[in-house]
């Protein structure tokens, strides 16, 4: 697969990638790092992984792998197609939405739901910036299941009625989700109507990317609260304990 090549008219470009790339690389050592003090890990496991897939991508765009060049394969639009974003994306959405749902409490069924119709959005999203001929069909297919994923979540969480931390956590980082999360299509349109240069998408991405994982990841450690396990997760434990009561044997 060619390697993009970085051209003087791309000043910037090159830096900035890396640049996002060690910011992700540094967060992603603070979240393992502050999960030693934590009894649970599942927040900080999810949020590292997060941080680790980016890193990565940042990493290799900012070498030039993962970019098609107008013409090649199968990227027919006129301008370059950054499509290991795409790939980052299909894995750490699915992953923040995880976060989220384990905080908040949702159900297996609601979360997978959830889930599955946040991978359409990216799939579709692919499809229109990968295809001349789709732009707008991907963006229209995209945007309801952007909605979709949106509604859903907002209903499972906002519906709480419990009053603990983590439920007001999980409100703070949904209304952050879906801030941050609509300026991705706002971009799409952007770059398909007026057209931003390879820097100025770079940037608005990398904005919002940081924001999305890193500011993310960082409020929920620091924010959610060790003994407050929704209820669900409670009375898993409980019967769990029963099932298999702990044994110690003493040497
Ligand atoms: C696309 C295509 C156009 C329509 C919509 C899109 C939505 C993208 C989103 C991406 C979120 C990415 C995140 C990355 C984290 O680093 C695919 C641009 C609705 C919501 C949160």
């Amino acid at each position: 697969m060619g390697v993009h090549t970085w051209s003087r008219s791309e000043a910037g470009s090159q830096e900035t990638l890396f640049a996002i790339f060690v910011i992700f690389a540094i967060a992603f050592l603070w979240v393992l790092l502050l999960s030693q003090q934590s009894k649970s890990k599942k927040y900080y496991y999810v949020s590292a992984a997060i941080l680790a897939v980016a890193a990565c991508a940042y990493y290799f765009m900012a070498w030039g792998y993962g970019i098609l060049d107008n013409g090649q394969a199968w990227h027919t639009d006129g301008k370059h197609l950054f499509w290991l974003r795409y790939l980052d994306w299909l894995i750490t959405t699915p992953l923040l939405l995880l976060d989220l749902a384990l905080l908040a409490g949702l159900d297996f069924w609601e979360t997978g739901f959830i889930i599955l119709m946040d991978m359409l959005m990216i799939t579709a999203g692919y499809i229109g910036a990968s295809t001349e001929q789709f732009v707008w069909q991907g963006f229209g297919v995209s945007m309801v299941f952007f909605i979709l994923v949106l509604g859903y979540l907002g209903d499972g969480v906002l519906a709480l009625d419990e009053d603990s931390k983590n439920t007001g956590t999980a409100r703070n980082l949904f209304w952050l989700t879906v801030l941050i999360w609509c300026t991705y299509p706002l971009y799409f349109v952007l770059e398909h109507t007026m057209g931003l240069s390879t820097f100025q998408e770079i940037l608005c991405y990398g904005i919002s990317d940081v924001l999305a994982k890193v500011v993310f990841a960082l409020v929920l450690v620091y924010n959610f609260d060790d003994d407050d396990e929704p209820a669900v997760y409670q009375q898993q434990m409980v019967v769990m304990q029963q099932q298999q009561p702990m044994v110690t044997t003493v040497a």
